[in-house]
Parts: C-alpha cells; structure tokens; sequence
C-alpha cells in the first residue's frame, strides 16, 4: 500500500500547491475578494479598473505602512511602487527595493514608506511581480495620509518563506524613467523556476472542481493511513 498512499500524497502536494499566481492582500485590491487571475497579466492594476472618482480608497501612512500578498509560485520578483496619477497612468515611483520571494505564501512588509510630501493626497500602490508566467499585476485606491501606522496581527511571512533584496531591469523598466516598455521578466528568474511554471493552472478555470478533486483525495488517503 506504500506506494499508492505516497502517490495520493504526492497527489495532494500537487493540487494544494498549484493555485494563484498573487493576491494581494493589504492595502485592500482593487477588485477586492473577487480577483480575475487570467486579468493578472494587465499592466497597471490586473483586473482592477484604476479611477480615484470611483475606486474605494483605504489610507496608507507615508512614514510606513504593510504591503502584504500571497504568492502561489515557488518564487518571484516584486516591485512595490505608487502613483499620484488619477488613473494610473504613469509616473511611478518606487516604493520599496526589488524583493526576490521564495516559498508560496504570505509575503507581508510592515513598513513601506512614501515620499512625504504625498501626505493629503490620492493615488495608486501597485504591485509588480516578475513572476515564471509573466507580469503580473495588483492595484489600491489610497488615501497617503501622514504618520506611521503599526503592521496589523495578520502581516506575518509564511514559515518557509524568504526574501532577499535583488537587481530585476524588467521590473525597473516598469517606473518612472524606466523604458516603459513591457519587457519579458529578466532570463535567470524564468530558468530558476522553470520546472514550478509547467505546473501552473490557473485556479480560476476550475475552482471548484480542484476542490472537489483535492477533497476525494483527502478521503481517500484518509482511508489508507
Ligand atoms: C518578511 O520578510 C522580509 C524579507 O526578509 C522582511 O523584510 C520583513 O520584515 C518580513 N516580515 C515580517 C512581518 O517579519
Ligand atoms: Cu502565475
């Protein structure tokens, strides 16, 4: 019976592992619980529609605040960068260095600054990530306001997560006096995690059914253990 019980765990592993490319999770997204994955690869915001004379805002302290998402990749590279621009258009600034993430999971920095003189007015954080699949992207509405806010309970990094500071031209492409351009993210990150990507499904196709799958198999090793 060995066999097959590591083959369902195998199983397992797979289905639970293979799910979003990222949420973001604080500030509140734009599309708020109801992220569209396949809209993800859209630069500026995913499937979010950036307006400030429509978008829900939330305040973020320019003297720090937490940006916190979950990856659903083996890794990535993220950029954290902000706007003033009504529609998100352009003039991006960046918020917080080029973080590289290992591991799936929660990903949360407690105190990402914006510049000053931002306090009182309205914009965009977006988040950038370089990830096995593409650009991908996520958008909140804000309100910069001044001072410093404590990072909530919930802004933990998973246990087995690690960040490092790195060099990514394709997501500095994505700033302010960067090209502009939407170059394909930068050679060594896609080999790094070459084998991860060909597992990737989007979990929007088939949410429930992978559940569904997830859930029989759970019975089923339940059985033979
Ligand atoms: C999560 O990891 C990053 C990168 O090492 C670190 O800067 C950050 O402070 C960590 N977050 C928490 C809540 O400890
Ligand atoms: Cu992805």
């Amino acid at each position: 019976m060995a066999p097959l019980r590591s083959l369902l765990a195998a199983g397992l592993f797979l289905f639970s592992s293979v799910n979003a490319h990222f949420s973001l999770d604080t500030p509140k997204p734009l599309e708020g619980d109801n992220m569209n994955e396949e809209l993800e690869p859209n630069a500026p915001c995913g499937g979010g529609v950036p307006d400030l004379s429509k978008n829900d805002l939330t305040d973020f302290h320019v003297g720090g605040d937490s940006v916190h998402w979950q990856l659903g990749h083996p890794q990535a590279n993220f950029l954290v960068r902000a706007t003033l621009d009504s529609k998100a258009e352009g003039k991006w600034t960046q918020l917080f260095p080029i973080v590289q993430q290992s591991f799936r999971g929660d990903f949360c920095e407690p105190v990402v600054t914006a510049p000053k003189e931002w306090a009182g007015k309205k914009g965009f954080i977006s988040i950038a990530c370089a990830a096995p699949d593409g650009f991908l992207f996520q958008c909140a509405a804000v309100n910069f306001v001044s001072g410093s806010a404590d990072a909530p309970k919930s802004c933990t990094n998973g246990t087995q997560v690690t960040g490092s500071f790195v060099n990514d031209a394709s997501l500095t492409a994505l700033l302010d006096g960067g090209s502009g351009t939407t170059t394909s993210p930068s050679p060594s990150q896609s080999t790094s995690t070459g084998a991860a990507s060909a597992l990737y499904i989007p979990s929007g196709s088939l949410p429930l059914g992978s559940l569904a799958v997830t859930a029989a198999m759970v019975v089923l090793g339940a059985a033979l253990l």
